[in-house]
């Protein structure tokens, strides 16, 4: 299988987060995809390839045009109000119901406007990993459409969690839509199957309206986990999308047999969509030793969900998403690509 890295994601590493009432040591760090990246290459997974670079262009078809210029300029408008040793960019409010949305003003209003939370800082190198994550899931959907059965995109920061217009939960660009957007405009029809701990929110709200994009989600429930305002059962997509959305929510704890049941419907449903191409966001974050989740799959159970996955007899492309256990993490991402090659 070709996996699509580019190095550019070392220049995004906050040091920090602000959760839980304080500043915490950032667990979406570098080391994450380092760490991916010597398992594919120590395991012989395939070539490792630069992405291309697709310009502005498939990043406009998914995202507002006020979040694209906030994000390219916000660490520059941020060291110019606060220093060039300024720490992190982190909202501190936020146009909550009452209050009146502001696309424009100054750095303050508008990293508010566009932010969902205070767990996703943006640094100097930010918008260039971001950029470069963007294009290394674009690449890997263009390998794909070139032919291939499946596809890797290491790619970081992650995205499922950034809207059109709205960025959080460690995402600035939404890498998964913005490669099914490219695959809907050469003429194919995706099914994404997000496998993060955390529901896709950003990528669920981007298609919830729209009947040429399935969307399923197996996630920690709403009412305990991250990101708790999206991602509850009765989510079916609304308009032309009516019954294009699907989540699984599922309880603290949930183990591999709970785990495959619930895959077994996303697939069922899958299946009747009828799509020629399957995206999955590979979020690892379902490991029982995750550092921030909550679920208890085990390290041989990414064969057998990777075994599943290639089951469905569709051409693939994996897009890298969260999981903070780095011990695990190389193993585990590399159990599912190794399983989806063998199934
Ligand atoms: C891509 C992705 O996996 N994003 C996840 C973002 C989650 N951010 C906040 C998580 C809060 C979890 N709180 C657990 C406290 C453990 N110290
Ligand atoms: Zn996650």
């Amino acid at each position: 299988m070709k996996t699509f890295y580019s190095p550019t994601h070392l220049e995004h590493a906050p040091p920090e987060e602000f959760e839980g009432g304080r500043m915490n040591p950032a667990v979406e760090v570098p080391a994450r995809a380092l760490g991916v990246l010597a398992e594919v290459e120590r395991r012989r997974l395939g070539p490792v390839l630069p992405p291309a670079e697709f310009g502005a262009e498939p990043i406009a078809r998914v995202h507002d045009a006020g979040l694209v210029g906030f994000l390219s300029q916000a660490s520059e408008l941020w060291r110019k109000r606060y220093g060039e040793d300024a720490p992190p960019a982190i909202p501190s409010a936020w146009p909550a119901r009452g209050l009146r949305s502001r696309p424009d003003g100054d750095v303050e209003t508008r990293i508010g406007n566009y932010a969902f939370d205070t767990a996703t800082p943006i640094v100097k190198g930010t918008w260039r990993a971001a950029l470069a994550a963007a294009n290394t899931a674009l690449s890997a959907a263009e390998a794909l459409a070139n032919g291939e059965r499946g596809t890797f995109a290491l790619a970081r920061p992650p995205g499922h969690h950034a809207s059109s217009d709205v960025f959080g939960g460690y995402c600035y660009l939404n890498n998964i839509a913005i490669a099914a957007q490219w695959l809907v405009e050469r003429g194919l029809r995706p099914a994404i199957l997000d496998v993060d701990y955390h529901h896709g929110n950003g990528t669920q709200s981007i298609f919830y309206r729209r009947a040429d994009v399935f969307f399923a989600s197996l996630h920690g429930d709403p009412s305990f986990a991250y990101p708790h305002f999206l991602g509850f059962a009765d989510e079916c997509g609304e308009g032309d999308g009516d019954g294009a959305n699907l989540n699984l929510p599922l309880a603290m704890y949930t183990d591999w047999r709970a785990y495959a049941s619930a895959l077994t419907l996303a697939f069922s449903r899958i299946n009747a969509f009828a799509p020629d191409v399957l995206l999955v966001s590979l979020g690892l974050d379902t490991f029982e030793a995750d550092p921030i989740s909550k679920f208890s799959l085990g390290t041989k159970d990414y064969l057998r969900l990777g075994e599943i996955i290639g089951g469905a007899r569709l051409p693939t492309l994996f897009v890298f998403e969260g999981g903070y256990n780095l011990t695990a993490l190389p193993e585990i991402t590399v159990n599912v690509l190794e399983g989806f090659e063998g199934g």
